[in-house]
């Protein structure tokens, strides 16, 4: 209780309503104009003060914490203007400065405790939103991750498209220019069209009833040339029976075998004379090449024997070879059905029995003499011999010191020579 009330007024304060606060007089004052009595809450930092002149009882409380709500001060007594210390309403708070300040006190606790479960609270939310934010971007990474995997995929289909379609950039329908073979086409284009393009041509070979599709090189070397043999990828299969090694088999703007039967078309026309070319690159892409002139073939009933004129190149003469017994040349064909290979019923080739070349060659199609050292229809891959057999490109005369180039790619070729007559 106060020694001496001034005055007594209830206040709201944030919710709650109904708090007394009781300002007293302090007895040590001794102008009684002036009285000063500070009561001190604490609401979490909160200070209350109040500041009263005596003598202006009805104007002077100042609350110096805008965070007070005094609408309640009506109800308050200082209205009455009551004289010093005789207060006695029945509305009148009654409740001593330490409780009061208990009470406040008990306020600031729930106030701070309730600060801090809200914090604890935030902190907790704050968590789950961290958790949910990083769960949230994991997710959206993975779909990312996935979408990037989806993209190589398509890249790398797009790559080996373009790698498809650089190989058969030459024009895919045959162009409708007639002519007994490249050669041909190439004298009957040249004086109109002034670059003839490569491509596929259709020909139609004198003394035949047929007409086909070869592909002719009219950018190498003159131009002018029918592809007979292409060998780049080893993406198309070489182990063939006779019948496809007769009637051709690939792809022209790619890998192929022209055919027997139509090579001998085209090189047995009246009045002409064809020369037989082969390109070489090697996997250090060192190049090379060996031609022959006077190249023919005999017919069918014959195996196609191989007829080749003078060698010329930088590859060396692997169809003649070395020894006689290595000479190709006038040699039929065989495959793997059709032996004709000069081993009958077998020959012994580096202390080895060999019955059939085809099947020593990757059950590849060849003019094989006891097997020989030539056989351009091998493989581009898999370069080391596999027990004993010879799979790979085979051209064993292009050597250097001493070891045969590895032969990534080649092509076949033929072309007229000029005649006098
Ligand atoms: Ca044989």
């Amino acid at each position: 209780m106060c020694p001496h009330l001034f005055r007594e007024f209830r206040i709201s304060y944030r919710g709650w309503s109904g708090l007394c606060v009781s300002l007293c007089e302090v007895p040590e004052v001794k102008n009684p104009r002036i009285v000063e009595q500070q009561v001190q809450t604490y609401t979490c930092g909160f200070s209350l003060q109040f500041h009263l002149d005596s003598q202006d009882t009805g104007s002077s409380a100042d609350f110096n914490q805008s965070e007070i709500v005094n609408e309640d001060f009506s109800d308050a007594p200082v209205k009455g203007q009551k004289p010093l210390g005789g207060f006695k309403g029945r509305d009148t708070c009654s409740i001593p400065c330490d409780v009061t300040v208990k009470l406040l006190r008990d306020e600031k606790q729930s106030v701070c405790g309730q600060l801090q479960q809200s914090l604890l609270a935030f902190g907790r939310s704050t968590r789950k939103l961290m958790r949910d934010v990083m769960e949230e971007q994991q997710r959206a990474l993975d779909i990312l991750s996935s979408q990037v995997t989806e993209l190589m995929t398509k890249v790398q289909t797009l790559s080996s498209e373009v790698h498809r379609g650089n190989t058969e950039m030459y024009s895919i329908k045959p162009v409708q220019s007639h002519g007994r073979d490249c050669s041909d086409i190439k004298d009957n284009l040249v004086s109109v069209v002034p670059k003839i393009p490569s491509g596929i041509y259709i020909v139609h070979p004198e003394n035949t009833d047929s007409s086909f599709e070869v592909f002719c090189e009219m950018d190498y070397m003159g131009g002018g040339w029918t592809v007979i043999q292409r060998r780049t990828d080893g993406l198309t299969d070489f182990k063939r029976p006779w019948a496809d090694y007769v009637d051709g088999f690939g792809h022209l703007p790619g890998e192929h075998w022209l055919g027997l039967k139509k090579v001998f078309h085209i090189v047995n026309q009246k009045d002409t004379r064809f020369q037989l070319h082969m390109a070489l690159v090697s996997t250090d892409d060192v190049t090379s090449y060996a031609s022959y002139d006077d190249f023919r073939l005999d017919s069918e009933t014959q195996f196609f024997s191989i007829h080749l004129g003078r060698y010329a190149g930088s590859a060396g003469d692997a169809f003649r070879g070395y020894e006689q017994e290595q000479n190709q040349d006038t040699a039929p064909f065989s495959a793997s059905d059709v032996d004709n290979d000069g081993c009958n019923p077998s020959c012994s080739i580096n202390n080895r029995t060999v019955e059939s070349c085809s099947a020593q060659h990757n059950q590849t199609g060849w003019w094989f003499n006891q097997c020989g050292l030539a056989n351009l229809n091998g493989s581009p891959e898999d370069p080391e011999q596999n027990r004993g057999q010879r799979m790979h490109i085979l051209w064993d005369t292009w050597r250097q010191n001493g070891v045969p180039h590895t032969i990534k790619s080649v092509t076949m070729k033929i072309r007229r020579i000029a005649t006098n007559n």
